[in-house]
């Protein structure tokens, strides 16, 4: 038995109705239906963690998306196990919005759509996809497969992840200690870490200054890697050149933040990539059934690492 779990109404329907869609009849429940107690695992997004410990059979934290850090991993450790969505589809999703988001840069249309208000006829040259220099922060499950593509198209691209990995066409560096001479190679800097007391407001001025100047950050990570008052202040001294931003310390973004309305910021509403709902309910079903034959789970979460 799946009990759906989240404080967000939004994301609470969402569960509901891709468990009524695509589950079968009674293998889910809402966690004040009587069936609650006989649940195994929980769907989450930003649950109540309190009411889950009441539930007495549950064993399983199950994430609705790749990230995890909407969960209190305190409570969790020692007590549940904890999965995740791992999936071909979101993959490629997130594989398309950067492209996407490369383009925007190396094409100039982020110039393009300043001259239009202001009337100006101006063709800046085409550059390659060699010519681009593409820096990715994270080489997990998301990071590693993009930062292939990408460099199947020809983009020069580098990694940057906790410990060393070696990935085709990609130079990879490792570590605080390589950090820096990552971010050196960085003209667009993409950010998939996850979020952890380590990756909290890395994107801060301490890194922005040690790319190149003129840089572009895509950030579609999460909103907390974000130092959105050090990222104002280099899009004003021309450290930066621009920002796209698919997530935020508090989504909704609240209406009066100077985000908005920044010049050289592009934003999205976190749709950089989402699993189908259909394989969300699959995973989460196919963990359950696991875990009741007491075989091994899918994508486990490591809870001393955080993600
Ligand atoms: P993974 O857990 O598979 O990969 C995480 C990567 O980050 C790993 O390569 C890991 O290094 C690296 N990393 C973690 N901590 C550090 C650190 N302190 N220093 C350097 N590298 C570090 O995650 P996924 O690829 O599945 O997803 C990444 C994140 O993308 C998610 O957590 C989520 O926040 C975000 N996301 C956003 C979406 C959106 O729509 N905006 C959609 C999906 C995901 P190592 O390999 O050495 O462990
Ligand atoms: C996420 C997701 O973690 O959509 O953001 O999977």
């Amino acid at each position: 038995m799946i009990v759906i779990a989240s404080t967000k109404p939004y994301a609470q329907k969402m569960l509901l109705d891709a468990f009524q869609a695509f589950a079968p009849e009674n293998s889910f429940c809402l966690p004040d239906d009587a069936c609650a107690t006989q649940a195994t695992t929980a769907a989450c997004w930003f649950p109540d963690m309190d009411q889950l410990e009441s539930l007495p059979d549950l064993q399983l934290i199950h994430s609705m998306g790749a990230g995890v850090e909407h969960l209190d991993l305190k409570k969790i450790e020692y007590k549940y196990q904890l999965c995740r969505i791992v999936d071909a589809h979101h993959k490629q999703g997130m594989l398309n919005y950067l492209h996407w988001g490369i383009l925007y840069y190396q094409r100039c249309f982020d110039l393009y759509a300043h001259n239009q208000q202001q009337q100006i006829w101006h063709q800046y040259s085409q550059l390659s996809e060699h010519d681009v220099k593409v820096g990715i922060m994270g080489l997990g499950e998301i990071g590693s497969f993009v930062a292939q593509k990408l460099a199947n198209y020809g983009y020069q691209i580098s990694g940057w992840s906790k410990s060393s990995k070696s990935i085709e066409s990609v130079t990879c560096y490792s570590g605080e200690a390589q950090f820096e001479q990552f971010l050196s190679q960085s003209q667009i800097l993409i950010n998939l870490l996850p979020l952890t007391t380590e990756t909290r407001h890395i994107l801060s001025n301490k890194t922005f200054e040690k790319l190149p100047k003129g840089a572009a950050v895509i950030n579609s990570g999460r909103g907390a890697h974000l130092n959105s008052n050090d990222l104002l202040a280099c899009l004003q001294s021309g450290q930066l050149r621009g920002a796209i931003l698919d997530v935020f310390e508090q989504e909704p973004l609240i209406p009066e933040h100077p985000l908005w309305t920044t010049q050289n910021v592009l934003i999205t509403p976190h749709v950089a990539s989402h699993a189908p709902l259909k394989v969300v309910v699959e995973q989460i079903l196919e963990n359950d059934k696991r875990l009741i034959n007491r075989q091994p789970l899918m994508n486990v979460v490591n809870l001393q690492r955080g993600y």
